[in-house]
């Protein structure tokens, strides 16, 4: 995004490529912040590659209730200055609530039951899952399927292919002012 300010909540970021060398130090593989604001809601980026999965230029960029994990070669996940709480980083990042463990993804990157992501996001009673498709306990599971906006969540019914951008959105709140997606395929 480039602009303007965009929440985006319940949305599954995957298997994007960032074909190099397209500035792959400075570009996301999944999400790319330019200006703007975002905040990230219970949101998984996973198996994106060639840049790290999250990367922020000069926006103001939040982040909770996510996982970022398996991305540009399990190496670096976030770019730039990224307040992130509440949620599972490879590699680790620091802020309230974070840890690192492996998210325990099935073939479809949810949550299997008995993840470490289950029950780990923030413990607020208005972040509580919903059932289906919440696991464990009512308190927020880390992902996409996670808090009241899983009851949202439309499992694709095709999925995409490497070099595909591919984003299932559960809920996409959009500002006043413009923005503007680019994405590239080899
Ligand atoms: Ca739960």
């Amino acid at each position: 995004m480039e602009s303007g300010s965009m929440v985006l909540s319940n949305t599954l970021v995957a298997d994007s490529w960032m074909s190099a060398p397209r500035w792959p130090d400075v570009r996301g593989s999944g999400v790319y912040v330019q200006a703007g604001s975002l905040d990230a809601v219970n949101c998984t980026l996973t198996h994106n590659q060639g840049a790290r999965a999250l990367q922020n230029a000069s926006g103001t960029v939040a982040v909770r209730n996510s996982i970022l994990y398996f991305n540009n070669s399990d190496t670096a996940q976030i770019g730039g200055i990224v307040q992130v709480t509440y949620s599972d980083v490879q590699g680790s990042w620091e802020g309230e609530g974070n840890r690192d463990y492996n998210p325990a993804l099935d073939v479809g990157y949810c949550i299997i039951p008995g993840s470490p992501a289950m029950d780990a996001g923030e413990g607020s009673p208005a972040a509580n899952d919903a059932f289906p498709p919440g696991l464990g306990a009512s308190r927020n599971d880390m992902g996409h399927k996670g808090g009241p906006g899983g009851a949202l969540w439309i499992d694709p019914v095709s999925t995409g292919t490497r070099d595909v951008f591919r984003v299932e959105t559960g809920q996409l709140i959009l500002g006043p002012a413009a923005m503007t997606f680019h994405w590239n395929t080899l």
